[in-house]
């Protein structure tokens, strides 16, 4: 809700600027009251998200959008351990397509999943990303090309 807008808002931003600093996005993390997985995020190696929570959660890294069926306790994947109250900054360092979610109870499957694209870096040219920014992006409107007015 107000988090995907804003995580929408940042990343239109960041394609705008076309980017030459370090992103670290903030992410709200908790039960989205959709019910539906979190937007999926575009970063750049560099870049970081870093997640906030005030209930009980973590962050866990998992191998695709399907939540498994159960989390180990612990092992590299276990990124943030489930705490009440926390906060976990996940960097960004290679390109790939990566999966994160809350290991606890059924915080996955109700929604509590963020699926993390990262391009190869800043260098690319904003043609390059294009593919990368969601379909339904709503910044589209009075985009012709030669008119990058925003700066
Ligand atoms: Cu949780």
């Amino acid at each position: 809700m107000a988090l995907s807008k804003q995580v929408q808002i940042a990343v239109v931003l960041f394609s705008l600027v076309a980017a030459a600093s370090a992103l670290d996005l903030p992410i709200d993390w908790k039960i989205p009251t959709s019910g539906k997985p979190y937007d999926t995020t575009y970063l750049q190696t560099g870049d970081s998200v870093t997640f906030n929570w005030r209930g009980f959660h973590g962050v866990y890294k998992i191998t695709s959008d399907r939540c498994p069926a159960t989390f180990s306790d612990s092992g590299p994947d276990d990124l943030a351990p489930s705490a009440s109250g926390g906060s976990y900054t996940w960097h960004a360092t290679a390109p790939g397509t990566y999966y994160l979610a809350c290991q606890v109870g059924d915080h996955c499957k109700e929604g509590m999943l963020i699926e993390i694209v990262v391009g190869s870096g800043p260098a690319l040219a904003p043609s390059a990303m294009a593919p990368m920014v969601p379909a339904e992006a709503p910044a589209a409107s009075g985009d012709s090309e030669g008119s990058e007015g925003e700066n």
